[in-house]
């Protein structure tokens, strides 16, 4: 049993490695859901919709919303809401939006949700969001407190990053299944996301943290930076403000006393001894996913390497 989490853009490529992989069986992902928010009176997912999208092969290259995509309804919006369009939903995306929205109104679980949606785009990959919950990451500037799209988009991440904030995650619960896979597991990654906006919102949740510090499983972390930045996105920028050194062994940092073992890029070899001398399994090798060979064989390395770590504890407990 292989349990992932992660989160949008980068991480939605090594889970798209790990479903063309030989351990696609047993895996089950586990998406934020930090990011989501309301636009227009429809609940939007984005997490979830790039990891699907990315699955169904539908993904548009720029990391997130349908290839092939139009905005006549934006354009129409643009008029109706005032210009208030920073955030840009496409034709078809506002189809998978509306249909979530209507289903929660039914009161239908994001879970269930997630789950039709992966029937109807074919995908076989177990993928469950963290929680049913309403969780937000709210992003805590000098200029005030804003939502993460608003930070990321609106806004151009143009603000000091002073404090980040789990809004509703202490008292939520984690979807159901995600404890029992925790549970099951024997190896549990961290996909290469924003470790501060996309694990660290499902590691808030206490009773899932907590569940993965008492694991018996084997934890593993790809790196999101490679040579002292990310391939995309604010992380770097946000590690950078909240006073984490933007390396591998920032990553380590952040994730205090959770990981048996780290998978860096060829690009950050120097870090190799400072992260076995703490005490880590380290895998370098080759983490940019710029194809899709590339995504499978990364998630194919990270899996035999998680898995010979917990070979050698076993052998160590002898
Ligand atoms: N990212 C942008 O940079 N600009 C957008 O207008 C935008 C719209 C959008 C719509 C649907 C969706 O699922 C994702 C969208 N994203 C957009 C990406 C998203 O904001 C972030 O990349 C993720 O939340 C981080 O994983």
């Amino acid at each position: 049993m292989i349990l992932t989490l992660a989160g949008g853009v980068g991480g939605s490529k090594f889970v798209k490695g790990l479903a063309s992989s030989k351990h696609k069986e047993d895996v089950t992902v586990v998406i934020n859901t930090g990011d989501d928010f309301e636009r227009f009176g429809l609940y939007i997912s984005p997490d979830i919709d790039i990891n699907l999208y990315t699955l169904a092969g539908l993904i548009h290259e720029q990391g997130w919303g349908f290839k092939d995509e139009t905005y006549n309804t934006q354009n129409v919006f643009k008029n109706l809401y005032d210009q208030d369009c920073w955030f840009n939903l496409g034709d078809k995306d506002l189809a998978t939006h509306i249909y979530r929205t209507h289903l929660l109104r039914q009161r239908i679980s994001l879970t269930e949700i997630t789950k039709e949606l992966c029937e109807k785009l074919g995908i076989s990959l177990k993928i469950l969001p963290m929680s049913n919950d309403r969780i937000a990451s709210y992003i805590h500037t000098p200029e005030g407190r804003f939502h993460f799209q608003e930070y990321l988009i609106q806004r151009r991440m143009s603000d000091q990053v002073l404090k980040i904030e789990y809004h509703g995650a202490a008292n939520a619960s984690p979807s159901p299944g995600v404890l029992e896979k925790i549970a099951e597991a024997n190896i549990i990654l961290f996909a290469p996301s924003n470790p501060l906006v996309s694990i660290g919102p499902i590691l808030s949740l206490p009773v899932i943290k907590d569940a993965i510090k008492k694991s018996k499983a084997r934890v593993v972390a790809v790196s999101p930076i490679v040579n002292g930045g990310v391939i995309k996105g604010p992380a770097d920028r946000m590690m950078r403000d909240m006073n984490i050194e933007v390396s591998p062994a920032g990553i380590v940092d952040y994730y205090e006393g959770l990981l048996d073992g780290i998978v860096i890029d060829f690009q950050d070899e120097q870090y190799f001894s400072e992260l076995k001398n703490r005490g880590l399994e380290v895998l370098v090798t080759n983490t940019i996913m710029d194809s899709d060979e590339k995504k499978e064989s990364l998630a194919n390395q990270v899996v035999e390497f998680a898995d010979h770590i917990k070979a050698k504890a076993l052998k160590q407990n002898i």
